[in-house]
């Protein structure tokens, strides 16, 4: 009785461990989510019109990567998508292919859609670590601008915003690195002070003075 109990559990528990790698493998669906343990897409939505779009009028493949690197070329931002900017007809389809070339977690989140088709009026694509993912949409008809950003703390702030416009968009958002100005620019004020530009001079004398007076040592 109790040998055949331990084969019983034995058994189990190899299932268990052999079913295991295909769990983790297999993409979670739910709600209009989809999981794997390479990232998340929410709303996702290739292929239902927006009321006011009788057919799609165009179908745009996008790649659209994100990372540090593509910060590089705008001083004092540090995370950044490689484009800032795209332009769409009314009514287009978008293929996205989302890469992330960092090794922390971003996303790509586009806000302000038709709360009827994206819940929250969102469309998320989330990576969290180096990797891709490929989600598509379908855009209404209306002239209008799109926030696309990555809503992890300080990743918008410090670069990863851009806009994605319809029929040329109904104007331009602030703070998108290289394009437009920002709501408040950073500033970096030095109080030059007396004791301050003394601080300053003693500082530049003593860097100046002590690997002339050490040289023997350095050499
Ligand atoms: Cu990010």
């Amino acid at each position: 009785m109790m040998k055949s109990r331990m084969t019983a559990i034995a058994g189990g528990l190899l299932l268990a461990v052999g079913l295991l790698p295909q769990a983790s493998a297999a993409m979670m669906h739910h709600q209009g989510m989809m999981m794997d343990e390479t990232g998340m897409i929410m709303n996702a939505n290739p292929d239902r019109l927006p009321r006011d779009c009788p057919q799609i009028s165009e179908t745009v493949e996008l790649t659209i990567r994100a990372g540090h690197e593509h910060a590089k070329k705008f001083p004092g931002k540090m995370f950044a998508y490689d484009q800032q900017e795209w332009n769409v007809k009314p009514c287009a389809k978008i293929n996205i292919t989302f890469i992330n070339d960092d090794h922390v977690r971003h996303q790509m989140m586009i806000h302000g859609l038709p709360g009827y088709l994206y819940p929250e009026g969102m469309l998320h694509l989330e990576l969290f670590g180096h990797g891709q993912l490929k989600a598509s949409m379908i855009l209404p008809s209306r002239k209008k601008t799109y926030l696309v950003h990555c809503e992890l703390p300080q990743h918008q702030e410090k670069g990863m915003k851009a806009q994605l416009k319809v029929d040329g968009g109904d104007g331009d958002l602030p703070s998108i690195p290289g394009l437009t100005e920002p709501v408040r620019a950073d500033v970096y004020p030095v109080n030059w002070s007396r004791q301050h530009i003394g601080t300053l001079l003693f500082c530049l004398l003593v860097g100046s003075v002590v690997p002339f007076l050490f040289r023997k040592w350095i050499r």
